[in-house]
């Protein structure tokens, strides 16, 4: 996610670093570069121009500024232009609504699922009676959640809607998936107005697909001018998409963007939170969304425990397994460290080895218990053994011994030194 736009974002300041009080040449040759960044990232014209306007007038107006204090200024005008109201969702029946193959089902099964996790009751209803498969599409991701779905045996998609509304009323939130159409067509229009007026939803959510960037937010309109949309899902945020639509939807729509999809699996749904976004765009990367992640893939107690024997300097390298899986539990590495503070575009061309978690995992799984709590007692016969039990070769074995020697000495290092990690410096 935004992978492009921050290194460039990063590069226009990088430029400023050296320089202790900024002038008006030194911004307008930042502001020429963000722009360029922002166009390049897809991010509609007019909103440009209007974030940059109000960027020059404030840093032209603060005598000696230095980068940091500009990159602040960029900071809470990215936050004015994504908008900072709640994302959250009004129980009721919530309706999806787009074109076709932007993601409404999946994001369906999505959003089910992550209000599931928050207690909440939930029922999943689809009305695109056309394409069969579709129902059945739906069904399927409910049933892999353990999400209850209403299996209407109705024939028009008003009097399955009519059904759902009988229904709600055990619920907290119904999720109405609805058909979706090439193009913005009469026919489908009339069909979703109609639902909605049988349904009277809570909220009516567009689903934006980012691969189509700012075309998607011209149906967008169209859908908004016939059935008042209260919020916007932008899906396929991974992938190539550049990302700056999400800057257009408020100024583009006038409502927000509720959550973004990040991936085809099921929990791949983040909350939109404009202030993780605008961070991750000037490059402070995402911590708290990796933190929420991190806390999900590893539970209090064994990250504690963790905690406490790396303070001790006792790891062993059944911790070290443990880490890979917390690591695997995370989800795709590279997608990680474009959250990291700092490190987010210069690593971008990193590519972590999945395959190669997956060989230590292997070797460390083929030791005896008594082998990963001390790992000194490994002598070349239990290296071939183990390289055996895994698969792999003697010296993929040394090489896991290897790691895990310079992971404890990396931690010893830590430990020495207050403040750990390469936090940049930035006045907040
Ligand atoms: N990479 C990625 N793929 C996604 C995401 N959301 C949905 N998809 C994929 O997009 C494709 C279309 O998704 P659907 O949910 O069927 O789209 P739809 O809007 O319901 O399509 P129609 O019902 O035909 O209009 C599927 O292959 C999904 O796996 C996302 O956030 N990231
Ligand atoms: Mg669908």
């Amino acid at each position: 996610m935004f992978e492009n736009l921050t290194r460039k974002v990063s590069g226009a300041f990088e430029k400023l670093r050296s320089i202790r009080k900024v002038g008006e040449k030194q911004i307008n040759d930042a502001l020429r570069d963000l722009r360029i960044a922002l166009v390049e990232a897809d991010v509609e014209y007019s909103v440009v121009k209007d974030l940059l306007k109000r960027l020059r007038e404030r840093a032209l107006k603060e005598q000696g500024l230095n980068s940091d204090a500009l990159m602040m200024l960029l900071y809470e005008e990215l936050l004015k232009t994504l908008g900072s109201e709640s994302q959250e969702l009004k129980k009721g029946i919530i309706m999806m609504v787009g074109l076709q193959g932007t993601g409404k089902t999946t994001t369906a099964g999505k959003l089910a699922l992550y209000l599931k996790e928050k207690g909440f009751r939930v029922l999943v209803c689809s009305t695109d009676i056309r394409r069969p498969a579709a129902i059945l599409q739906l069904e399927r991701l409910c049933e892999k959640i353990g999400v209850e779905f209403l299996k209407a045996q109705e024939n028009s998609a008003e009097d399955i809607a009519r059904r759902a509304v009988l229904e709600y009323k055990n619920y907290d939130f119904t999720l109405l998936d609805t058909a979706g159409r090439l193009h913005v067509d009469e026919e489908l229009m009339e069909e979703l107005e109609s639902l909605k007026s049988i349904t009277k939803p809570s909220e009516v959510i567009y689903v934006a697909d980012a691969m189509q960037g700012q075309t998607g937010l011209e149906s967008a309109k169209a859908f908004h001018e016939r059935l008042n949309l209260t919020g916007v899902i932008v899906t396929k945020m991974d992938g190539d998409a550049r990302g700056g639509v999400v800057l257009s939807v408020r100024a583009s729509l006038g409502v927000g963007i509720k959550f973004v999809g990040v991936g085809e699996k099921l929990d791949e749904l983040e909350p939109f939170y404009p202030d993780r976004i605008a961070q991750r765009i000037i490059g402070l990367g995402d911590i708290q969304t990796l933190a929420e992640r991190a806390k999900k893939a590893m539970p209090e107690d064994e990250a504690q425990s963790l905690a406490m024997k790396v303070l001790k300097g006792e790891l062993d390298l059944e911790d070290m397994l443990k880490q890979i899986r917390f690591i695997k539990n995370m989800g795709p590495i590279d997608k990680l460290v474009g959250m990291l503070p700092g490190v987010g575009a210069q690593l971008r061309d990193l590519k972590v080895d999945e395959k190669l978690i997956k060989k230590t995992e292997a070797i460390i799984l083929s030791m005896t218990k008594q082998e990963r709590k001390n790992p000194h007692i490994i002598n070349m016969s239990r290296k071939i053994r183990i390289a055996k039990g895994s698969g792999t070769s003697v010296s993929d074995v040394n090489r896991v011994l290897k790691d895990y020697e310079k992971m404890k000495k990396m931690i010893r290092k830590l430990k020495s030194t207050p403040g750990i990690g390469p936090f940049p410096r930035f006045p907040m």
